[in-house]
């Protein structure tokens, strides 16, 4: 599957008072937009036609894009964010998915839902139960996905942050896979990349087109997937990591 697109949103001033539970201290503003600089060269390098849009100031998180809406190759679900301060994002993502989407699905309370808690395996979608996604939430985006022709399976977090902090697809029936998700029974039919416990934050990686972009600082994780035979980009996001954000947080990719 080909990704064509990619929207992200530029940090802003506030971005370093967004939400966090990791102690590696607060994030460098400077460093940050360069990081985001180099991401946005990555995705363009792997071929797809980047929509930057611009910060906004009221929320400090809207950098992390991926939470606000899950994008297939034919419709859109704009979801409803399961923190407070977060929530009103939507409202800016809505418009730039319509430019893109004709068919347009909504989560709406009682549920709530991030991005960052969906995985796609090829027709088959993942949906992580967490702190930001309930199980009303995970039902409805099933029932979506259902209606469309594509499966879900609804599985509940043990401890990571959001379903894509610790596993990834990479194609060919790959996955990279931390912690809860190393033996978990609902991804034993896939090949497995183990990420090594001291290498965690490696698990959130992306597959865009002929490459997998990966965070630096990773050798064990990145040489695995280069053994598996794939290539690699390797990218600092140590600003977005103090802010428990990742490479996936950071675009919607269609
Ligand atoms: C948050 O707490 O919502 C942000 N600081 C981090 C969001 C990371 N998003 C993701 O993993 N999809």
């Amino acid at each position: 599957k080909m990704f064509h697109n990619t929207i992200v949103k530029r940090p802003g001033s506030t971005f370093i008072n967004g939400l966090t539970t990791s102690d590696l201290g607060t994030p460098i503003l400077e460093k940050a937009l360069q990081q985001h600089d180099a991401y946005i060269e990555a995705l363009k390098a792997c071929g797809t036609e980047v929509t930057v849009l611009p910060s906004n100031d009221q929320f400090p998180d809207s950098t992390f894009v991926e939470d606000t809406a899950v994008l297939t190759a034919e419709f859109a679900v704009i979801s409803n964010p399961g923190a407070e301060k977060r929530n009103g994002e939507i409202h800016e993502i809505e418009p730039a998915v319509k430019s893109f989407f004709d068919k347009i699905y909504y989560i709406k309370a009682p549920g709530t839902l991030d991005g960052g808690d969906v995985l796609q395996i090829e027709d088959h979608f993942y949906i992580g139960i967490s702190a930001r996604t309930n199980q009303e939430g995970a039902e409805q985006l099933k029932q979506i996905l259902e209606s469309q022709d594509y499966n879900a399976t609804i599985v509940p977090l043990q401890k990571f942050f959001h379903l894509k902090t610790g596993i990834a697809y990479l194609g060919n029936q790959t996955i990279v896979a931390a912690g809860e998700f190393v033996n978990h029974p609902d991804f034993n039919t896939y090949q497995k990349i183990v990420v090594p416990p001291e290498e965690e934050y490696a698990a959130n990686c992306i597959r865009v087109n002929d490459y997998i972009i990966v965070p630096s600082g990773y050798p064990q994780t990145k040489q695995k997937i280069n053994e598996a035979g794939f290539q690699t980009i390797e990218l600092d996001t140590s600003e977005f990591r103090k802010l428990d954000g990742g490479l996936s947080c950071l675009s919607l990719r269609f």
